[in-house]
């Protein structure tokens, strides 16, 4: 527990005081949970290293790559101090966290706050409440979150327990992209070609591409277990503009939580994650003593699109009974799933259920909105400024409105201090044109508007929202991501959402809860929460290349009247633009 500041006084009068202060703490303090207080240092800094035959600098925090772990137990307060030592802006996000009325320590870049410019410093300051499980940060400002990343774990109560067979290992298995080149450059390139990103050229498990890839033998992380022990491995997929299928050769897995919520037990062989998820898989050891692959790979759902068709693997890797590790065998392979499997990741979705817990699934719905997401096109005069597909640059939007952000302040920072100007509260609730959204859309419709519009909701307010993808250019699983809640999923289907039957085939019973949904691939997903929580919140494509292109809103949720309804104050260091 964190010591209280200790102003030891040499007065008498404190005395008796604090006698009476002791004996309270020790007859109605005593059950109480220990919540603790945690400090970290992030130096976000240039660290050479060595991938794929290529050496080059990459952002990294603390010289580590993937960066640092954080743990704490649910209940317990984070302080991280960043400091940019770096030649870019930054700003660290802690993906999945509530931070109830904390909106300033959230990250996102000219949403919560403006970046930490080279040489300035921010702390981060919240508190974990009602979460358990496995969550990440990563930076939230360009595309620097390619390499700026790490797990984030957070363990139940001292009072409690985790609720499924303990693991003897539990490691995080952090999925990531790899560029050899600087991903700023890639990021440049694409925003001033209008055309897509180039492909990634390897992706990685814990920052090592490993034995598929060439000169990544000697570093292909390595998972030690003995005959019989109980594995958790916490998988989380931070590449940048890919979802990935995920399995380990011969090993049933066993899905117990995802996004940082328990699920009923599950079996399945293969799990797909996409970028912003986790998932939580407990693996028992009951294999013959040998070494079996982890792998990844790419779920590629957009026709015609390039992408990165390598596989990153690691290796479990049993202890002999002669006590040594097995590592003469050339380890045995997963069979993973096409790269355009859907039915695969249907069947895996569809097996999702939430644990009951206190939280109930709003069963009325007071603001019930429908948003299309996709992307679009903008007509261009042909040049060098004019590579997409038949002379556009690429576009992306909610509800036909491509998200711009403000370069002179934060939304958050806009909204708190009523500045003028900055946004309007106009975002659409529903598509301004309805149309076949997932048939053959019309040319017409291609090209989305600019605007950096927001829209309000009361606070406490049931909140629904249809997530429609659309065949603009082709159809996409697109992983929408909401900052400051976790929401159920109360269904999900393909083709266009239909507003007369689909509702009755709503799982309101236990629906699983995320922070991150994958919207299905010519589909449609609707999720529901309660907007208890005041603030500016982004809401938004997790696939960066769509992100940059404008596929992303933010809510502004309205404080409520009751104690601890409101944001509380910025903090002094607030970096300012
Ligand atoms: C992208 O790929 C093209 C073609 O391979 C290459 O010429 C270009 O240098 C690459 N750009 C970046 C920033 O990696
Ligand atoms: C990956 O794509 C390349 C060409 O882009 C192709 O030659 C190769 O066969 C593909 N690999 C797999 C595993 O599909
Ligand atoms: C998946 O790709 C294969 C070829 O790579 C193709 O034959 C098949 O029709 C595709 N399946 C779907 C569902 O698109
Ligand atoms: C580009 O033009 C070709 C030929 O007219 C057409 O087949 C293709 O669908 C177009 N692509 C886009 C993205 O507009
Ligand atoms: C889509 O509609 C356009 C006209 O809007 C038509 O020219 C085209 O043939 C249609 N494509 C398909 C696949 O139906
Ligand atoms: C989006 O707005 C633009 C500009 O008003 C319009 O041309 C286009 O048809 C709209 N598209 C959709 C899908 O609403
Ligand atoms: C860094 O952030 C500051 C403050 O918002 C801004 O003025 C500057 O242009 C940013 N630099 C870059 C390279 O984006
Ligand atoms: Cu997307």
């Amino acid at each position: 527990m964190e010591a209280s500041s200790s102003s030891s006084s040499s007065s008498s009068s404190y005395i008796a005081p604090l006698f009476l202060f002791l004996l309270q703490l020790l007859f109605f303090a005593a059950p109480m949970e220990c919540a603790e207080t945690h400090y970290h240092n992030f130096i976000v800094q240039e660290t050479a290293v060595n991938r794929l035959c290529k050496s080059h600098n990459i952002i990294t925090v603390n010289g580590q790559f993937p960066g640092p772990t954080i743990s704490a137990r649910n209940g317990d307060s984070l302080v991280i101090r960043v400091t940019n030592r770096a030649r870019y802006n930054i700003t660290i996000h802690w993906h999945g966290i509530r931070q109830m009325r904390t909106p300033w320590a959230d990250g996102p870049e000219y949403v919560t706050q403006c970046p930490i410019r080279p040489g300035g410093t921010y702390t981060y300051r919240f508190t974990l409440e009602n979460q358990e499980g496995t969550l990440w940060w990563h930076a939230h400002s360009k595309w620097l979150r390619a390499t700026v990343y790490g797990a984030l774990i957070i363990f139940p109560k001292s009072s409690s327990s985790f609720p499924f067979s303990t693991p003897k290992i539990d490691v995080p298995i952090i999925l990531g992209e790899w560029w050899n080149r600087n991903i700023v450059d890639v990021m440049r390139q694409a925003m001033f070609t209008g055309a897509a990103p180039n492909v990634s050229d390897a992706y990685t498990i814990n920052g090592q591409p490993g034995d598929l890839y060439p000169c990544s033998s000697q570093s292909t992380v390595r998972i030690p277990v003995s005959q019989g022990d109980t594995v958790l491995l916490r998988v989380i997929n931070a590449a940048l503009n890919q979802q990935l299928f995920f399995s380990v050769a011969n090993h049933k897995l066993t899905v117990v939580g995802a996004d940082a919520a328990y699920n009923k037990p599950f079996a399945t062989n293969v799990i797909m994650v996409g970028p912003g998820q986790t998932t939580n898989v407990l693996l028992t050891a009951d294999q013959p003593p040998a070494r079996y692959y982890i792998a990844a790979r790419a779920y590629a759902s957009a026709q015609n699109a390039p992408f990165d068709n390598t596989t990153t693997t690691a290796v479990l890797e049993y202890r002999t009974s002669a006590g040594g590790q097995s590592t003469s065998s050339r380890p045995v392979m997963p069979q993973l799933p096409a790269f355009n499997d859907t039915a695969t990741v249907t069947a895996f979705t569809g097996k999702f259920r939430g644990l009951p817990s206190v939280a109930k699934v709003p069963t009325k719905v007071d603001e019930n909105l429908f948003f299309t997401v996709g992307l679009g096109f903008v007509n261009c005069t042909p040049g060098p400024r004019c590579q997409g597909p038949n002379n556009t640059r690429f576009a992306a939007s909610m509800n036909n409105v491509s998200m711009v952000l403000p370069t002179k302040t934060s939304l958050l920072q806009a909204y708190y201090q009523n500045t003028p100007g900055v946004f309007t509260t106009d975002f659409p609730p529903v598509p301004p044109v309805v149309f076949d959204y997932t048939g053959n859309v019309s040319r017409g419709l291609w090209q989305p508007k600019f605007g950096t519009k927001l829209y309000k909701l009361k606070f406490g307010s049931n909140v629904q929202i249809v997530l429609q993808d659309t065949a603009i250019f082709s159809t996409e699983d697109h992983p929408i991501h909401l900052h400051g809640y976790h929401f159920f999923v109360v269904g999900q289907g393909f083709g266009n959402f239909n507003a007369k039957s689909d509702p009755s085939k709503f799982n309101l019973v236990d629906p699983p809860v995320r922070n991150t949904i994958d919207v299905p691939v010519g589909g449609w997903a609707v999720i529901r929460f309660v907007a208890d929580n005041p603030g500016v919140w982004l809401f938004h494509c997790h696939i960066d290349a769509h992100l940059a292109w404008g596929l992303g809103m933010s809510f502004i949720v309205e404080n409520g009247n009751g104690k601890s309804q409101s944001v509380e104050p910025p903090p002094a260091d607030l970096p300012q633009c």
